[in-house]
């Protein structure tokens, strides 16, 4: 009796140590590779509870109010810049993330902008601001000459007017939105000067009239199903978007422009809340997402570059070639980092806002 008690005492001490790990992740939505949660799991025996939104913002006010539960989340490196002096996230622990090793040194120069030293947060992935739109649709109503490669498809009231009827989204975002209004009037993208926001808006409310909704993900599967024409979107998303409508077969053709006037360049970074309940285990899982092949996977569903040189062996060729993923170097060169808004500007920016999305 007595043996088989100590038996099965053993069984359970030969279960791995870690069998009731788990881990707290918070990302965007349509953002990661169909299997790469559970391989994560396979390997290290560390549960994820895994949670999904597609707003900056409704990151921002989660991270603030504390206590979140997170142990990962993915904020844009422009508002990781504001939420640093905040006292939202720990410093990362290196010697628990090997793989940073391989991230690439121009691209984590680049964030160092907006985490000093890169002390806080390695890069998810990175993409664009841009224009998805059916391409059929949008050449029946403004001809194939029409300006498909500018922000006028969007920004141009008497254009914008063509294209209402088969359904203009923008994303619900300032952030996203003021920065490609301004940069379309040729005021600095970047400003925070309340004159130029103003404008900013007045463009905006020019072109409500035509904008059927505001919404940051719905558009993907909308432009799939030809349920809307036009959509301000993010590029990856927009890629998503068209590889849906290729594989339903229905001859929905879907085109993603980086606009000639230029657009935001972001880079969405991983970082640990400072009162994460399991930082060891956001630092594997953070190590695993960075290793070539995991990060490979994800680029390959999700059509949004990463930081890993080495991963680009795994990458598809096809999403490795293609200009609008990885654009080329002179389309690089029209590019603007996402700004970092002050309280005060978000405060402005937050007034106008809702002026233009209610029309009023
Ligand atoms: C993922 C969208 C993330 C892009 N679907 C915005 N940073």
């Amino acid at each position: 009796m007595r043996k088989i008690t100590l038996t099965a005492l053993a069984t359970v001490l030969a279960l791995p140590a870690f069998a009731d790990e788990v881990v707290y992740v918070y990302n965007w939505s349509d953002y990661i590779a169909a299997d790469t949660l559970a391989r994560f799991t396979d390997e290290t025996g560390i549960r994820v509870v895994y949670d999904v939104y597609d707003s900056n913002d409704v990151l921002e006010a989660r991270m603030l109010a504390g206590s979140s539960g997170y142990d990962v989340v993915v904020p844009t490196s422009s508002y990781l810049a504001r939420q640093i002096p905040a006292g939202v996230y720990m410093p990362l622990d290196f010697d628990q993330i090997p793989n940073a090793e391989g991230l690439d040194e121009d691209l984590m120069a680049a964030v160092a902008k907006h985490d000093p030293g890169n002390e806080h947060s390695v890069i998810y992935a990175w993409g664009t601001n841009g224009i998805g739109w059916n391409v059929e649709m949008v050449h029946e109503r403004i001809g194939e000459d029409g300006p498909t490669d500018s922000w006028d498809m969007v920004f141009d009231p008497e254009i914008a007017s063509e294209l209402a009827d088969c359904g203009i989204s923008f994303l619900d975002s300032q952030s996203d939105m003021f920065p490609v209004a301004l940069q379309y009037l040729g005021l600095d993208p970047m400003s925070t000067d309340t004159d130029d926001l103003e404008r900013a808006a007045e463009l905006l409310e020019s072109v409500r009239p035509y904008v059927r909704y505001f919404h940051s993900s719905q558009y993907i599967s909308d432009l799939a199903n030809g349920e809307i024409c036009v959509a301000v979107g993010w590029s990856g998303d927009v890629l998503i978007a068209m590889d849906r409508a290729e594989e339903a077969g229905r001859g929905i053709e879907i085109e993603y422009t980086i606009p000639v006037e230029g657009t935001i360049e972001w880079f969405d970074v991983m970082a640990i809340p400072v009162d994460a309940p399991n930082p060891e285990n956001a630092h594997a899982f953070i190590n695993f997402i960075l290793r070539p092949d995991v990060i490979a996977d994800i680029t390959n569903y999700v059509f949004y570059p990463n930081a890993v040189p080495a991963s680009l062996e795994y990458v598809d060729d096809e999403i490795a070639e293609d200009p609008s993923i990885y654009p080329p170097e002179e389309v690089m060169a029209n590019l603007f980092p996402s700004p970092v808004y002050d309280a005060r500007t978000d405060r402005v920016m937050t007034r106008l806002w809702t002026r233009v999305r209610t029309g009023q």
